[in-house]
């Protein structure tokens, strides 16, 4: 019988919760990530997964027949044209349960649940968090060859720093370093860097660098238009790649930067040339988020994302 009251709580786009995450079956299934112990700036990046919940709920499907899976008729992206997400299921698997300090045990953890996300869908996605995770995250993938794809006002690319070497500033050289990660592109740097150290490495290592100000000037397709890729992509967003002036909510704000169409174009483009088979989305930080925009934003995005992935079922 129908009631007039809402039942359970939110959850990523009001997809089902999976009781048992070891027994789920989805196209898409959602984990968070709720780990800021590796910034050196703003903490409270561990609140992004409850606050992309809470945004998200805003994209529920209002099917209201709950034999039909997340996602139901999908979502008409009203700017395209497109239905997008049609028939495509999907399932939140909860939060990586993470420990107080204990980092190596946290990531050996992030990798874990990673691993068995991934094993029962189709495009994982994961939501953090800080930065950092993106190594634990990518380690869940050793078996492809791997292009990992990072959007990011800042390179994450310092070897070491203070003796440290896997907080959210260290994560993409680490990724690099990994042997099945075959290729690191960098779209959206920008910023005065007080250590050039990392930027030459990056340019010695063959990471393809794509700055922000070359997006805003040429546009996503001529700034990307030599971004080649080969094998399967794992694509990390950080969200502070947006222009903090319409996307506050993140610990390490840095001037100038994309919007949502540009982020939202080049998401696009790289899903139409290549073979994403997962995505992570960091640093929303909802603490410093005006009216909640930020989150907004990101669940917009991932919602554009895994439409241009997965395509709709007739
Ligand atoms: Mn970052």
């Amino acid at each position: 019988m129908s009631v007039p009251i809402r039942r359970g709580w939110n959850t990523f786009f009001g997809a089902p919760l999976a009781n048992d995450p070891t027994a789920a079956r989805a196209d898409v299934a959602f984990l968070g990530v709720p780990f800021d112990q590796a910034t050196n700036d703003r903490p409270g990046a561990r609140f992004g997964p409850a606050a992309l919940r809470d945004a998200s709920m805003r994209f529920q499907p209002v099917d209201g027949d709950e034999s039909l899976p997340a996602g139901g008729q999908g979502w008409l992206d009203a700017e395209r044209g497109e239905r997008i997400l049609r028939g495509v299921s999907m399932t939140d698997m909860g939060d990586v349960d993470i420990r107080t300090l204990e980092l190596q045990e946290n990531f050996r953890r992030i990798t874990e649940a990673a691993a068995l996300v991934r094993s029962r869908c189709r495009v994982p996605v994961f939501v953090g968090g800080d930065h950092a995770i993106t190594l634990p995250l990518v380690r869940a993938f050793e078996d492809r060859s791997l292009t990992v794809v990072q959007f990011d006002a800042h390179q994450d690319y310092t070897d070491e720093k203070f003796g440290q070497r896997f907080s959210h500033d260290n994560q993409m050289r680490r990724v690099s370093e990994l042997p099945f990660v075959r290729q690191v592109i960098q779209i959206g740097l920008r910023g005065a860097l007080e250590h050039t150290e990392p930027w030459e490495a990056a340019r010695r290592d063959g990471v393809q660098i794509v700055t922000s100000e070359r997006i805003v000037r040429e546009g996503v397709d001529g700034a990307l238009a030599d971004v080649h890729l080969n094998g399967d992509t794992y694509v990390t967003i950080d969200i502070d790649v947006l222009d903090p002036a319409v996307a506050t909510g993140t610990g390490f704000p840095e001037p100038g930067g994309i919007g949502y169409y540009q982020l939202k174009e080049a998401l696009l483009l790289l899903a139409g040339r290549t073979r994403i088979i997962a995505f992570d989305v960091c640093e929303l930080n909802p603490t410093y988020d005006t009216a909640d925009v930020t989150a907004r934003i990101a669940a917009r995005l991932m919602l554009d994302l895994l439409g241009a992935i997965i395509p709709s079922r007739e």
